[in-house]
């Protein structure tokens, strides 16, 4: 006889089209999203979830944050409950999978078990991070970094877009800030479904990535000064070139991460230079570093080569520097139990899998600190994401939503009838 709920799958055909109609809120140019994180297009996203997860009979709570918590009751009232999600705000040119997929998988797990009319022991609670991306508003999981311990609630709301908006002024504009007090939950335990971003299980034919490990990051920025001068006056050895500056720089940081193959990456992927005209040499550079290993030793090594050398080539073009650190989390090891739940279903369904390594940072990276975290891979086409052309399949997605269901229903205790 089949343990309760052994053969439970979800509906992959409603997970799908609330994932084609959630990518109808804030369309790219180019078949993708821009549902960046406090835009209206984020507001009208947020509202969505939240009349879907109120028709599948969960009640929410949102804190100052804004991050929405859609709670399940369990039938133990006092037991932690078991939190799954992620996000769904997008990189300007982002996919319609990255990260959506845990937030409408999530419900689609609630969806299936009252479909199912099974129950459960503990409380699960369908989460969406606010602003996990970072693009519009630095660092990267910056709520869940807040809920997690790792910054302050005054710090998160005080930061700044490009423009100068703030974002806890954003977050109250678009009527989503909430009363509750970051991390004040307790959790028993985290999934997170998400797309793998890279190309392995694709290329091996896996259908699951059980993910073992996330690499850790350093986020730095660097500011360049020299001077605005004419680009046909000014004598080549007279100038102080700040773009030249940013060039070796950009080589120095892909040196540095070739220097440590096969698992290391770096680049510099926001730049800016003024005054940014054609025929004017630029005073000034800003732009961002992002380093990543799944070793620490590695990982820091890489960030002190750049902050030894840097700091050289800027004075060797008589360039003025100053460097700020705007992220950073060391490798993360995610809890053994969940990790073995998430395999277990893998096998029990039939699925093919493999151990990964995440090389994408993720909310459920800061959450692992506080609570048993987990997380479920599935394949993405090409290993592309942060671009529009992003892409999965629907039996990918619902294979991973299926094993998120059995990881989290076997974590919560289905209790039978
Ligand atoms: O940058 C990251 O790794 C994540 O996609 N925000
Ligand atoms: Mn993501
Ligand atoms: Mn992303």
């Amino acid at each position: 006889m089949a343990a309760a709920g052994e053969n439970m799958r979800i509906n992959a055909d409603r997970l799908w089209d609330s994932l084609e109609e959630m990518a109808r809120i804030g369309p790219g140019l180019a078949g993708g999203n821009n549902r960046q994180t406090l835009t209206d297009e984020d507001g009208e996203g947020r509202r969505l979830l939240q009349s879907w997860c109120e028709q599948a009979g969960m009640t929410m709570g949102v804190d100052q944050l804004g991050t929405m918590f859609f709670t399940r009751p369990g039938t133990d009232p006092d037991a932690l409950p078991v939190y799954v999600g992620s996000h769904l705000d997008t990189q300007p040119t982002g996919g319609k999978y990255d990260g959506v997929l845990g937030v409408l998988g999530a419900l689609e797990v609630v969806r299936s078990l009252n479909d199912l009319g099974i129950q459960t022991r503990h409380p699960i609670v369908v989460t969406n991070w606010t602003n996990e991306e970072g693009a519009r508003f630095a660092p990267a999981m910056l709520a869940s970094g807040v809920f997690a311990g790792l910054h302050e609630l005054d710090w998160a709301l005080a930061r700044t877009d490009a423009t100068g908006k703030v974002f806890g002024e954003e977050l109250k504009r678009i009527g989503w800030q909430g009363d509750e007090t970051v991390g004040a939950r307790q959790m028993h335990a985290f999934f997170e479904l998400h797309i793998e971003q890279g190309p392995i299980l694709e290329a091996e034919g896996r259908d699951i990535g059980v993910v073992t490990r996330g690499q850790g990051l350093w986020w730095l920025q660097i500011t360049l000064t020299g001077k605005d001068s004419h680009t046909g006056t000014t004598p080549m050895l007279a100038r102080r070139n700040a773009g030249l500056g940013m060039a070796r720089i950009m080589e120095l940081v892909h040196a540095i991460a070739i220097n440590h193959q096969p698992d290391a990456v770096g680049a510099i992927g926001h730049v800016e230079v003024f005054p940014n005209s054609r025929n004017v040499i630029p005073g000034k550079a800003v732009f961002t570093i992002d380093l990543r290993s799944p070793d620490k030793d590695i990982l820091d090594a890489m960030k002190y080569r750049l902050e030894e050398e840097a700091p050289r080539i800027a004075e060797s073009l008589n360039l003025g520097y100053s460097l700020e650190v705007t992220g950073h989390f060391d490798p993360v090891l995610f809890d053994e139990t969940c990790v073995n739940a998430v395999r277990n279903a893998a096998e029990r369904l039939g699925y093919s899998h493999r151990d990964i390594v995440s090389g994408a940072g993720h909310d459920a990276c800061w959450i692992n600190q506080i609570a048993p975290t987990a997380m479920v891979f599935c394949p993405c086409v090409d290993g592309l994401s942060h671009n529009e052309a992003e892409a999965i399949t629907r039996e990918w997605a619902g294979a991973g939503c299926d094993v998120l269901l059995h990881a989290v229903a076997e974590t919560a205790v289905i209790v039978s009838d």
